[in-house]
């Protein structure tokens, strides 16, 4: 016997995962966590029995439900089902499935669709932040096709702009959760910073890295991966986090100068796989690093923190990622702040069904 659960598989931005009505689900955390194990196929390297991708970005899950909060619409809470462990983790955002959640929302009549385009506003449950998502609607439905690009997705499709309010200190409760720009941390300069994603920046120079390494040469390389993993561990705490060697937070970005015209380059560990490219709320927290005077970040730009409005690229293995933001009093650590950012993905539905798993794992 199978159990069906009503379920639409969707690109958000550079992931790709299972989205769900929070009713669709069981109420109970560790019922459903096994039921979302059972849909991926975790744990097994390969999920070859389920539906994830065999790798962190494609093995992500959305929840979506109304939203309590009469200023939002909806509200979203993201899922990292790990690939090769029994472990369903809350500890982070996603800001890439974060952009099938609006089109989902209207999908699923949890958002009525107005003519032209229609924002959806939605609490981002992991963090309790909010963002505003757009989303083109022509004759009330969503539209996929369009002519926007993102780097690290082929080809073109709507665009979903997407604005972010108040995610400082999302998950670290501080924009800068070490109380320091920079802090040393087993024998290394790094910058701790939280704006939707805690992140620990690292300058390539210091691994005797160009900053032009591909994702696969990042992985092969077992004495970095173990010596980035030892300052994961011991700026957890640090930054509020506690003990992380069981969560997907901080990531850990190696910066360097900018190799293709943008503000800064980046290779970022996930934490333990490399991206091919770089998370949303990631390269929203690189950019307000490179923001910040006397920053890890700072220190490689070409550029000079300044205030204002500024449109930054964020480099990447597959491309860049840009994001606008408003920056003020980025002079000095107990000043500076992040008004607003923004930034443009697009999402795509790509299946609408029912997922199957196995009733076994649904009535344990
Ligand atoms: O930082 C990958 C992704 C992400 C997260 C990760 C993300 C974000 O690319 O908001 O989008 O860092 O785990 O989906």
């Amino acid at each position: 016997m199978q159990t069906a659960i009503p379920c639409m598989v969707m690109r958000g931005g550079t992931s790709k995962g299972l989205y769900f009505l929070a009713s669709d689900l069981p109420a109970d955390t560790a019922a459903r966590n096994r039921l979302l194990l059972a849909a991926m196929g975790s744990p097994d390297e390969r999920q070859i029995d389920g539906m994830g991708g065999a790798h962190p970005l494609t093995s992500k899950v959305a929840i979506v439900s109304p939203s309590a909060d009469p200023d939002t619409d909806v509200d979203y809470l993201f899922l990292q089902v790990v690939v090769d462990k029994a472990e369903v983790s809350d500890s982070q955002n996603c800001g890439n499935i974060l952009a099938g959640v609006g089109p989902f929302a209207i999908e699923r009549g949890l958002v009525d669709a107005a003519e032209g385009f229609t924002d959806v506003r939605i609490h981002m449950v992991n963090t309790g932040a909010r963002a505003v998502a757009r989303v083109e609607t022509p004759g009330r439905r969503v539209n996929y096709q369009g002519d926007a690009r993102i780097d690290g997705v082929p080809g073109t499709a709507a665009p979903v702009p997407i604005d972010f309010l108040d995610i400082a200190g999302s998950s670290c409760g501080a924009l800068l959760p070490t109380g320091n720009i920079v802090d040393r941390v087993e024998g290394v300069e790094v910058t701790c910073i939280d704006n939707g994603m805690p992140v620990v920046l690292l300058k390539a120079g210091d691994f005797g890295l160009s900053g032009s390494e591909s994702p696969a040469e990042l992985e092969a390389n077992a004495e970095l991966k173990a010596r980035i993993e030892q300052i994961r561990l011991a700026v957890g705490p640090l930054m509020k986090l506690g003990d992380v060697s069981n969560k997907t937070v901080p990531k850990m970005s190696l910066v360097s100068a900018p190799l293709a015209g943008g503000a800064i380059n980046t290779r970022t560990f996930i934490p333990h796989r490399v991206h091919e490219a770089i998370g949303v709320l990631g390269s929203v927290s690189v950019a307000s690093a490179c923001m910040l005077a006397g920053s890890v970040a700072e220190q490689v730009t070409g550029l000079q923190a300044r205030d204002g409005v500024c449109r930054l690229d964020v480099e990447h293995p597959t491309g860049f990622f840009t994001v606008e933001m408003d920056v003020s009093g980025s002079a000095q650590l107990d000043t500076f702040q992040v008004n607003r950012a923004a930034l443009l993905r697009t999402a795509r539905l790509l299946m609408r069904g029912e997922v199957l798993v196995p009733a076994t794992e649904v009535n344990k």
